[in-house]
């Protein structure tokens, strides 16, 4: 049982001017900064990380970014990101004195190899917007209002007093769109809008850019797409818990057609179109047999929490886990968490 701890987190406070002040500092005393995406990066990690390097090589500061990933490749959809002359993989960094500013990571474990790297350096900084962070930065830039880690790197920017390059502002873009979907999901604001007109103004392509993040993939990314809507199944809304639609991606499936993981990712975008279901699961099997669990919410059912009671994190609608168990016992350990959820959210 694991519900007598739930929702004690404490509350994160927005970032101060003497956090931003410290950060800076630490960056501007750093001989080389290492700037890191977590693990399985997303446009916002990856976008964030990159954009705030870039900025700070503009700043005369020596910047590189890197991500723990074998192969280190980028996801398909990210391969157009300016700034790719920065990347590293954790085994060609080569630095004795740095510092290190993680990007959307919301705890160590999400950085992979790199928290070790993270302890060793001389300063240790967090950029994120997860309420699940864990404040293991030294320094906390932490605002969990922010849509996407990439409007806080904007402000870094900012405050390394640099011109926002069309280069830098494609980072940042990359991170907003991602994070908001297009600047659907609820937690885009009038000031999301704002900033990304300044991303506009900075001369962005963004209708290519929506077509690379959103609008492109191989035809074996479509077949399993198929395969997936195929196997879907829907659990109906009832009196103890919402309707959850649900479908799994084998490391079979993804071998026969020869593809990676991260073309699984868009699958949870169609399968949570269903009008049934209050909340979908795409339980997404990895190279090592660990299952990787996304899920989203509509808004009535607080996913983030309930992945966090799972060994995971995310936002109130997006949000994951992994777990060695079978797909069946992990959509029964859901239910039974949305049950807990329904009933909690009653009393
Ligand atoms: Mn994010």
């Amino acid at each position: 049982m694991r519900t007598a701890e739930s929702g004690s987190h404490p509350p994160i406070l927005p970032p101060t001017d003497a956090d931003w002040n410290a950060l800076i500092q630490n960056i501007r005393r750093a001989e080389s900064v290492v700037c890191v995406a977590h693990v399985s990066p997303d446009g916002d990690a990856l976008g964030s990380a990159m954009g705030a390097a870039l900025a700070m090589r503009a700043a005369g500061i020596e910047a590189v970014v890197s991500f723990d990933e074998d192969p280190f490749v980028l996801p398909g959809s990210l391969r157009w990101l300016p700034g790719q002359e920065l990347l590293r993989s954790v085994d060609e960094l080569v630095v004795d004195r740095y510092a290190m500013v993680s990007f959307d990571a919301s705890d160590l474990a999400r950085l992979g190899r790199l928290a070790s790297v993270g302890d060793k350096a001389e300063f240790f900084g967090a950029v994120d917007h997860h309420r699940s962070y864990t404040g293991f930065g030294q320094v906390s830039i932490v605002d969990v209002t922010a849509p996407a880690t990439a409007v806080l790197a904007l402000e870094l920017v900012d405050r390394l007093g640099v011109d926002l390059s069309r280069d830098i502002a494609s980072c940042i873009y990359a991170g907003l769109t991602t994070d908001t979907g297009s600047f659907r999901f609820a937690g885009t604001t009038a000031q999301t809008h704002r900033v990304a007109a300044r991303l506009h103004d900075a001369g962005i392509a963004h209708d290519e850019i929506a077509r690379e993040v959103f609008d492109t993939a191989p035809f074996t990314a479509v077949q399993l797409l198929g395969d997936a809507i195929r196997s879907a199944q829907l659990i109906p809304k009832s009196e103890s818990g919402p309707g959850i639609v649900w479908t799994t991606v084998t490391k079979s499936q993804r071998d026969f057609l020869g593809l990676s993981l991260d073309a699984a990712e868009p699958i949870i975008d169609t399968i949570r179109t269903t009008s049934e279901a209050e909340v979908a699961v795409v339980i997404k099997e990895g190279d090592d047999g660990v299952w990787r669990v996304s899920t989203r919410s509509k808004g009535l059912v607080d996913v983030g929490l309930m992945c966090s009671k799972l060994g995971g994190g995310g936002h109130r609608f997006a949000a994951g886990f992994s777990s060695a168990r079978s797909p069946r016992d992990i959509i029964d350990e859901i239910s039974r968490a949305l049950e807990l959820a329904t009933d909690s959210s009653r009393s």
